[in-house]
């Protein structure tokens, strides 16, 4: 009787709304060692008026469910072998694409999954205000190694390392209901790159070394990084991760949760092309350190992106590589203008040796990458 009520219950909330339909797909809990579910406990009673508190006692202590209002409820479909979490394994630039434990359905404006970009970082600016300590959002970055976040020379040139944070595993930045808890790391040293130059942000890297390495997890890896030039070819699938405007000038709104953007990668001579005939003249020359992509109508990276990672899926599309960080641009998402982006193959060198020097070992034995 109490399995048919079940039974009846869940073939009722398939029939019912997106949240509970979504359950009945068959992620409720499993409990007592696979012979019942967790379901609410309206779903689960055998129709007899609880006079004596049995059952009603189960819900306030020793409940193997994790929601509160959920009972362990034999299975009516039978028991099942629940399914052990596999140990979390670092693997450089593997993308979650439907997110970790939950997707979310509906979206429409290129919202993220929770930690589908696990090397995503923000960078942030500490500062005291009312005697209170709060956190500004400066930029974007990406981790490359457990203690090392590489973002754009122009975010943090002007800021001492210690007025410096950075935030790991993020994703929505105005709640804290992702079941990940974000880390926020203080930043130890800021390395410029000896080139940058602030007037036209050729050399636009840095590198962030965390005072304590991140813990890695399912939401907080590395993205890979690479020299081999051919990972920068029109064809290959790349993409753009941030929390910046959704477009540019004053009526551009910061975004809460992470947005991803696919963007075609631009040969250098059509970039310097598109860029010579905006406001930056015939003359303009494309530096060396700087790399293009985008140049669609309404996708591109814009104000508040700076630092974030371009990335782009290997040969052997598996693994994320990242290629570029984001650095500027003549407006956002027009037609036939790229976005600008420091080019982190001409930077992998300096990179890497910094890397080793903050290290005091060989930064790519961390990359799990071929
Ligand atoms: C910015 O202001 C910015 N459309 C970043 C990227 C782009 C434009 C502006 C590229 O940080």
């Amino acid at each position: 009787m109490r399995h048919l009520a079940v039974l009846a219950a869940l073939l009722a909330v398939a029939a019912a709304g997106p949240r509970e339909r979504r359950q009945a797909n068959g992620d409720y809990q499993v409990c007592r060692a696979g012979a019942g579910v967790c379901v609410p406990y309206y779903l689960c009673s055998d129709d007899t008026v609880i006079t004596d508190g049995t059952g009603i006692i189960d819900i306030r202590t020793g409940s193997e469910c994790a929601n509160f209002l959920d009972v362990c409820c034999t299975n009516p479909t039978g028991p099942v072998t629940p399914t052990p979490i596999p140990p979390f394994v670092s693997t450089c630039g593997t993308r979650n694409y439907n997110g970790i434990d939950v997707r979310i359905q509906g979206f429409e404006g290129n919202e993220t999954q929770v930690a589908e970009f696990p090397w995503m970082t923000a960078v942030l600016k500490k500062e005291v205000v009312s005697s209170e300590e709060i956190n500004l959002y400066l930029c974007g970055g990406s981790l490359i190694h457990p203690s090392i976040v590489l973002t754009a020379a122009h975010c943090v040139h002007n800021h001492a390392a210690g007025d410096l944070r950075v935030r790991l595993g993020e994703w929505d930045t105005q709640n804290e209901y992702e079941p990940y808890k974000h880390q926020d790391r203080d930043i130890a040293s800021v390395v410029i790159h000896p080139g940058f130059n602030p007037g036209n942000l050729h050399n636009d890297y840095a590198l962030l070394y965390l005072q304590t390495p991140a813990e890695l997890s399912r939401n907080v890896d590395v993205i890979c990084l690479d020299n081999d030039l051919t990972i920068l070819n029109p064809q290959h699938d790349c993409l753009v991760t941030g929390w910046g405007k959704d477009r540019f000038g004053k009526k551009g709104v910061f975004q809460n949760v992470l947005k991803k953007i696919e963007l075609p990668y631009v040969l250098p001579g059509q970039c310097q092309d598109a860029l010579r005939t905006t406001r930056l003249s015939k003359l303009f020359i494309l530096d060396p350190s700087f790399l293009c992509a985008g140049g669609e109508a309404g996708k591109d990276s814009c104000s508040g992106d700076g630092g974030s990672p371009l990335v782009c899926l290997d040969r052997t599309k598996t693994q994320y590589v990242q290629v570029g960080i984001v650095a500027w641009g003549i407006g956002c998402g027009t037609s036939n203008i790229p976005g600008v982006y420091a080019n982190v193959l001409y930077g992998y060198n300096w990179i890497v040796n910094e890397a080793d020097k903050l290290l005091a070992g060989p930064v790519v034995d961390y990359w799990n990458y071929q």
